[in-house]
């Protein structure tokens, strides 16, 4: 039991100055449905949403819809929506955020989803579903039909339970109250993420029955807006240490804590239906194309993430600001930025990239900031695509030889193979196709055959990239390298 009184309303008069919202909740209303309300929604596009209301108004309030667990229901609802963000970089500070009005946990509460969806105060929707959240096939984008919830969803029986039923369903609802245009905005670590919603939303309508699905197809052709955009910023797990500083720092007891860096970054295409919160306001950047930022983005951050998430764990090191300390593996980080990934990025006009590569890694230094490696490396079957392998794809074509992005390829398949750090310790495969990383590499005894039998996974690398001999070749290498000597000896130039 802890000593301290629960945040709520009731306890914003007592905090400092410095440490309220910048807005006054009571007095929003909500015209944001967020699907996804984990701790990445909370520290950046919540934080940017409240900034911008404080600069320009707008009932922009957010409902925060948790889809599979009611943690975070749990967490903020009897604290009226309210919880702080912990920055920690050189100095730590810590703010109430105000944003979130209401929450909703969606498999208990479909049917308010439904009505909020097609309610004509909301004018947006947004979404930080993650990877896996989109039920695509990462190689080709297309909706991945035979999901037994996708099906599920597509026959229409009971609430729909994927993030592409609900829009679509609600959607259909939408239309028949007649509550007018809407914007569905991806915010997930996905190259042209808005075109990616847009095209599993056509997916979905095209798999109704046509008297259904053709209508409705052709008015969200007319009403509906799927701009795509960037988001960045390290938001590591919260853990009990944190949540136990910020009732030293508040005075207050906060299950809601966030934690994460100073360093915030949101690129949007200014392509909205029904109006949007004045984000720039706020230091957003709102922009015609945001491709360019997109791919050095997911390339040069997440891309070097995942690599140092594998490398790093297999090393035996549990957070980023240790991995990144290592000297074999920040130089592999170092060259897959610079070797492989800058020559296949568009650099937008004006952008110094040899400085946001130098930024990037000093982020990945901070040292109070607990980002755990095996944090960043669920989930791999989703990122691997859109983080390692396009870079890989456009090096093979121009005829170089993307030797650290397949090292970072073969350090993700030492751990889904041996499962345990170089010291023993078991590292956890948390994927959605945990099963068949395991059928996979199970019967495979061989650097070889375990290569061989993850490039079969083509809902993962395609058809072209499994059938280049060279990258398969750099693959097998690296994989051979890590289980012979170890990270310590891969990496070494
Ligand atoms: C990370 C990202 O967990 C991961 O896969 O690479 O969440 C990363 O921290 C964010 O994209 C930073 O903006």
């Amino acid at each position: 039991m802890s000593a301290v009184a629960r945040l709520d309303l009731h306890a914003l008069p007592g905090l400092d100055a410095a440490q309220r919202p910048l807005v006054d909740p009571r007095s929003l209303g909500t015209g944001i449905v967020h699907l996804g309300i984990g701790a990445f929604h909370r520290a950046h596009q919540a934080v940017f949403t409240e900034e911008a209301i404080a600069a320009a108004g707008g009932d922009w309030g957010i409902c925060g819809v948790s889809q599979r667990s009611r943690g975070v229901v749990d967490q903020l609802r009897p604290q009226d929506g309210l919880y702080s963000v912990l920055e920690r970089g050189e100095r730590s500070s810590v703010r109430v955020a105000g944003a979130v009005r209401d929450l909703l946990f969606a498999a208990e509460e479909g049917e308010r989803l439904q009505a909020l969806l097609a309610a004509p105060g909301t004018r947006l929707v947004t979404l930080t579903v993650t990877e896996k959240g989109y039920r695509h096939d990462p190689a080709t984008g297309r909706l991945r039909r035979s999901d037994p919830e996708v099906a599920a969803d597509l026959s229409g029986n009971g609430l729909p339970r994927t993030v592409v039923g609900q829009l679509v369903r609600g959607l259909a609802a939408r239309r028949a109250a007649d509550a007018g245009p809407i914007t569905l905005l991806s915010c997930d670590n996905l190259p042209a993420n808005g075109e990616v919603l847009r095209g599993l939303v056509g997916d979905f309508c095209a798999a109704l029955p046509a008297a259904e699905g053709e209508a409705l197809a052709a008015w969200i052709t007319e009403s509906v807006r799927f701009p795509s955009s960037m988001v960045d910023r390290i938001v590591p797990a919260t853990t009990d240490e944190d949540r136990a500083q910020v009732a030293r720092l508040l005075g207050y007891d906060d299950h809601g804590v966030v934690v994460t860096e100073p360093f915030r970054q949101w690129v949007v295409e200014d392509d909205f239906a029904a109006g949007r919160p004045a984000w720039e306001r706020a230091g957003a950047v709102l922009t015609a194309d945001v491709a360019p930022y997109e791919a050095m983005k997911l390339r040069l951050l997440n891309g070097s993430h995942s690599t140092l998430a594998y490398l790093g764990a297999l090393a035996g090191h549990a957070h980023v600001a240790e991995a990144i300390r290592d000297p074999g593996i920040a130089g592999v980080v170092a060259a897959l930025m610079a070797q492989d990934v800058e020559p296949t990025l568009a650099v937008p006009d004006g952008f110094d990239v040899a400085a946001y590569q130098r930024q990037l890694i000093e982020r990945f230094h901070n040292p109070a900031l607990r980002h755990r490696t095996v944090q960043i490396a669920m989930d791999g079957t989703q990122k691997l695509p859109q983080r390692l392998l396009g870079t890989i794809t456009e090096r093979l074509a121009a005829g170089a030889e993307p030797r650290f992005a397949c090292l970072g390829v073969a350090a993700w398949m030492r751990y889904v193979w041996v499962r345990q750090a170089e010291d023993g310790t078991p590292l956890p495969v948390d994927d959605p196709l945990a099963d068949r990383l395991g059928e996979l590499t199970a019967q495979a005894a061989t650097p070889q055959a375990v290569a061989d039998a993850l490039l079969s996974l083509e809902e993962v690398f395609g058809e072209d990239l499994p059938a280049n001999e060279r990258f398969r070749a750099l693959v097998t290498e690296g994989l051979a390298a890590l289980t012979k000597g170890g990270v310590a000896a891969a990496t070494t130039p």
